[in-house]
């Protein structure tokens, strides 16, 4: 597990080679929006019930099946697996947002979940849709500007839409 300035020093000690200027400049602009960054991960911990439980909800209103008989979230025992599942999914990517990198996502949580669904019958392109619910819910809510100064938080809501994309697209 990785965050981003362990990432590049590993990468640099695999060359023999001294961090180089480009590393530096990206770490010093990483550090330069270092409040942005966490202020974007506080307000998704702490709305992250209310974005799994929204998306689910809407995920459910838009493939009733899941939750029918039959359905791989019938039962309430499996519709708790399914909103822990997203809580899970939802966690790792604050994790990866909080260190600027994708790797304690990648290890700890995607690797071999396709093949886990595939076993269970778990539908990934559902999960996929889930994820890319709340996706569109915690861009909304890190992009408030609501009472704060505007800002530009381009670069940080990209690279928190790419965890979400990531998630979704290791399952789908
Ligand atoms: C992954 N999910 C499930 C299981 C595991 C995971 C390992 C089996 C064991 C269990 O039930 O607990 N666990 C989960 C995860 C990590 C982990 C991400 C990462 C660290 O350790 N069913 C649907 C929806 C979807 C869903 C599309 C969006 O119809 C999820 C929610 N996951 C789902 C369901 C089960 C499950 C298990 C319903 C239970 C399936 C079953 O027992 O038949």
């Amino acid at each position: 597990m990785f965050d981003a300035f362990a990432k590049v020093v590993s990468q640099a000690d695999a060359r023999g080679e001294y961090l180089s200027a480009s590393q530096l400049d990206a770490l010093s602009a990483m550090v330069a929006d270092g409040n942005k960054r966490m202020d974007i991960v506080n307000r998704i911990t702490s709305n992250s019930s209310a974005i799994v439980a929204n998306a689910a909800r809407e995920l459910f209103a838009e493939q009733p099946q899941l939750i029918a008989p039959g359905g791989n979230a019938y039962t309430n025992r499996r519709m708790a697996a399914c909103l822990r599942d997203m809580e899970i999914i939802l966690r790792y990517v604050t994790y990866a947002t909080f260190s600027g990198d994708a790797s304690v996502l990648d290890d700890r949580c995607l690797n071999g979940l396709r093949e886990t669904y595939q076993a269970l019958g778990t539908p990934g392109a559902s999960v996929a849709v889930g994820v890319k619910k709340m996706k569109d819910a915690a861009i909304a809510i890190a992009n408030n500007t609501n009472g704060i100064t505007r800002g530009d938080c381009n670069n940080l809501i990209s690279e928190l839409g790419s965890y979400f994309d990531k998630a979704a697209a290791a399952v789908a």
